[in-house]
Parts: structure tokens; sequence; C-alpha cells
């Protein structure tokens, strides 16, 4: 099938295109990141690796920079330019993460009601997931639950580890239950490795995008499954981009092993027997989108393995805008149908659109 990328595009081809994992940086957030960089207060060596690029001049730095801020005809043009019709925009990592509670928390409420705002000037073109600050779990359940039933928006996003904590320790499970109350997903988005681990990693630098983040984030994602937080919460809905940072691939291995691990009760409480082996858990409680990915033979392993009901379309503008890989999914080897359920109805679907 040819494609033809413009404005609107889209329509012409019998389903829009919605792309899921689209970042944003309030000025604000470029400040202290850049403030950060430079007074080095905050113990985390996978940010002070990898975030050089909001504070140099180098021309990706420049453009990401430029392109990452604006919520506007910027932001539009491109999306016209790539035939995207509508973006679901959430902050970009680590976000509000990165601070202390109280910081965390402030900046999270302003930033979503800065992102609404957007989105009430481009409601055809925009959508937007709430910033939480994990830092304070009580408060990130109120701006989650304001976030969603006053501002509009469609879910959470959370950039991986909070300050080397995963959610899988019980005291952030309240967010879990408010998601699951409210319907809305959460998109686990990669961060670099926490402090504990990213040291093999920074030594050949191979922390970033190119490969740590698919490591933290999928370690993350499996730190929830052999916890038992969806057998505690079993509506409960995790995005995953990076078309799962290599989970699916694993499915069959992780059932056998982990079915010998629990057997033997090898860790006790740690790793206790679950309702369902792991891959079902993967296949009814995760999405899965292409974000960085768009690369035929991996998304038709998912599309075979998880399902067409669960895979969605998403770019990681404008970390990876590259208007060819969506020319690349508008010629996937799919029905028409599956093609409009990966680009539209599915995230139509997931998050309430
Ligand atoms: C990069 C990629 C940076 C992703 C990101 O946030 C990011 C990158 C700072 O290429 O350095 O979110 N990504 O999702 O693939
Ligand atoms: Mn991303």
């Amino acid at each position: 099938m040819e494609s033809t990328l413009g404005p609107r595009i889209g329509k012409a081809q019998g389903y829009l295109r919605i792309a899921t994992e689209e970042a944003w940086a309030p000025p604000e957030l470029i400040k202290l990141f850049r403030r950060e960089l430079a007074e080095k207060t905050i113990d985390d060596p996978g940010f002070h690796s990898l975030w050089g690029f909001f504070a140099g001049t180098s021309e990706r730095g420049q453009l990401l920079v430029d392109r990452i801020q604006d919520l506007g005809e910027r932001r539009l043009a491109d999306m016209d330019a790539a035939g995207i019709d509508k973006a679901l925009v959430s902050v970009t990592c680590p976000g509000v993460q990165l601070f202390d509670a109280a910081t965390g928390t402030a900046l999270a409420s302003s930033f979503n009601d800065q992102l609404a705002d957007a989105v009430s000037r481009h409601p055809t073109r925009l959508a937007g997931l709430a910033a939480i600050a994990p830092q304070d779990p009580k408060r990130a359940v109120q701006e989650l639950e304001r976030a969603v039933g006053k501002l509009g928006l469609k879910g959470a996003i959370v950039n991986s580890h909070t300050h080397g904590e995963y959610l899988d320790d019980p005291k952030f499970w309240d967010i879990f239950a408010a998601a699951e109350a409210l319907g809305v997903p959460i998109y686990l988005h990669p961060m670099t490795p926490s402090k504990a681990m990213i040291e093999p990693f920074l030594a050949r630098g191979l922390d970033g995008a190119v490969f740590g983040f698919a490591i933290e984030t999928g370690l993350h994602a499996l730190r929830l499954v052999v916890a038992g937080v969806f057998d505690r919460f079993p509506r409960l809905q995790i995005v995953l981009g990076h078309l799962g940072e290599g989970l699916p691939f694993w499915l069959t291995r992780l059932d056998f092993m982990h079915n010998i691990i629990v057997r033997t009760n090898r860790y006790g409480a740690a790793a206790p027997k679950l309702a369902k082996p792991m891959s079902a858990y993967l296949r009814e409680n995760f999405h899965y989108t292409t974000s960085g990915m768009g690369w035929t033979p991996a998304i038709m392993f998912v599309h075979q393995v998880i399902g067409i009901d669960r895979l969605l379309y998403a770019m990681d503008y404008p970390y990876q805008y590259v208007p060819e890989e969506v020319i690349e999914q508008d010629n996937l080897p799919l029905s028409a149908a599956d093609k409009r359920q990966f680009f539209q109805t599915n995230a139509e679907r997931l998050f309430a659109l």
C-alpha cells in the first residue's frame, strides 16, 4: 500500500493516526533540568549522563529543546508533516520524579493545568496524560483524580524508578487503586537505570534510550507482575512503549522459570505464588506501543504473540521524529481492520479519546 503523509491524511487512509508517547517539556522544567545539570544536587547518575542535551548547544539538542517545549503551531506543523492526526502528550522523563516530594507534587499540578489548557486550544489534535509525583503517593492519587476528573487528562505517566524506588512497593499501590477505579491506564515510560544498577551501562554508554531504558523499564514492569499487583488490581492497565521493552520476546521463558521459582519457594514473600502465569498478566494487563520501534518484523512479532487488541502506534516525538517510520507502519502487512485498530481505535478505547 502506498502512503502519503500530510495534514489530516489519516482520513484518506481509512483511519486516523494517533501517536501515544509524545513528549513535552514545559519551559520551567527545562530551566530546572538545566539548573540541576549545573549544580548537581540530586544523586541520579542516569539523569546527569543523558540530559546534557538540554543544556548543550549541539544541533540535536537545540532541535529537541525547540520542539519539545511547543504545544502549538510548531508541534502541529510537525504532526502534519508526518501525517499524525492526534498526539497523546506527556511530560518528558524523568519529569517531576527528579525532584523532592513537595517540588514534584507542585510541579505536577502546574504542568497538568498547562497541558489541559493546550488540549482545550487544540481538542482535535492533542490529548494528554497527567504527570504525578510518586514521591508523595497520597498527593499523587489526589492529582491523578483531579487531572482525570477535572482536567480531562487520560491517565498518568510514570517514568520508571523514582529516586531508585519501584512501584511494586506497596506504599505506591494507592496509585494503582485510583487508576483502576478511574478506569485509566498508567504509561510506564522509560528512564535511565537507577543508581543501584547503572554503573556497567555508563561504562560503555549504554544507559540511555539505546538499551538502558529498556532494561530499567522492562525490569520495573516485571517487578509489578511478580509482586502480585495485578492479582490485587485485575482491571489495571499498564502501557509500555518500545514494543514492551523486549518483554513479549520472553513470554515462554518467564513462565517456565517463574514456575520453578515459586514452586521451590526460593524467595519467599518476595516472589509469591501468583494466580496466573506471568505471561497471562503481560497479555491481560499491558498494552504495547511502537514508540521508537518502527520496524516491521518486531511489530509483527508482538502482533502475533500479544494480539492486535493491545498494539498501538506511537512516535516518541521529538526524540524519534522520523516520518519514514510512519510510512513503514502504514505499510505493515495487516488487514485494513487491524491497521485501524493499531493506529486509531485501540488508542480511542484505552485512553477514552
Ligand atoms: C530519548 C528517548 C530521550 C526517549 C527521552 O527522554 C525519551 C533519547 C529524555 O533519545 O535520548 O523519552 N524515549 O522515550 O525513547
Ligand atoms: Mn519516550
